[in-house]
């Protein structure tokens, strides 16, 4: 998988470089490329943003650099790969990212994240990036950061760690919180025995059976304590 982050804070992504996805692009499973917008900007002061039409508070990110960046680095897709790029725009006013769309997400040939800064980006770059591939307006979650850059690094590495070989053992990524619509179940190691807390006798019984269903029940508990909006009805489980 290709993944392009256009973004005005380019180093914000060098963590990517760390642990699992590092390896990831060493290996070639990953072809990230971390750009900086302010490279297809033309003027002394690499511009990137202007006031809005209609006023109003702060700066909005001027259209032509997106332009620009959008076309060097999204339209030789097609050729390249037989499939149009798909175009994520982090937003809080965008649709809410889950573990559904990491999947669907770790499927594509080519992802390209356009970092938003200041008020927003020209509303005409949204219309303009749909020509060329498919366009996501994704938000984290109900609250707002300040860019786009923690929720992009947030989504590639939701996103890379489902991509085939990236985990080394995929069995890791079936037992998850999410995976299965319900939270996981607790983990315990040894000693058996720690600071008056001994770990459920179930875990030691060797009874396989056992274990299975106890951590089913430990998932759906928690499930209804912590998160009960996860769950189909009250009833239902
Ligand atoms: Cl994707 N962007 C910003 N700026 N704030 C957010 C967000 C995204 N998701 C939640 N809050």
């Amino acid at each position: 998988m290709r993944i392009d982050v256009i973004s005005i804070f380019p180093s914000y992504f060098d963590g990517l470089t760390l642990s699992l996805l590092g390896k990831a692009q060493h290996s070639g499973i990953l072809d990230l490329r971390v750009r900086d917008l302010r490279d297809w900007t033309h003027d002394r002061h690499r511009t990137v943003d202007d006031t809005p039409y209609g006023g109003g508070a702060g700066m909005v990110m001027k259209p032509e650099p997106w332009g620009e960046a959008l076309d060097d680095v999204a339209t030789s897709t097609v050729e390249a790969t037989g499939q149009r790029p798909t175009i994520i725009f982090p937003s809080p006013a965008g649709e809410v990212f889950t573990q559904a769309t990491a999947r669907d997400l770790s499927t594509r040939e080519h992802i390209v994240f356009g970092c938003g800064r200041y008020e927003g980006i020209d509303e005409r770059v949204f219309e303009y990036a749909a020509s060329i591939g498919e366009v996501r307006l994704i938000s984290l979650g109900d609250y707002v950061l300040n860019g786009g850059e923690v929720a992009t690094m947030a989504m590639i590495e939701a996103i890379g760690r489902l991509i085939p070989g990236v985990v080394g053992n995929p069995e890791s990524l079936v037992e998850e919180s999410h995976e299965d619509g319900l939270l996981e179940y607790p983990s315990y190691t040894k000693p058996s025995n720690w600071r008056d807390q001994p770990v459920p006798p179930v875990l030691l019984s060797g009874n396989h059976a056992a274990i299975a269903a106890w951590r089913r029940e430990q998932q759906i508990e928690r499930t209804r304590r912590r998160r009960p909006d996860l769950l189909p009805e009250e009833t239902a489980l």
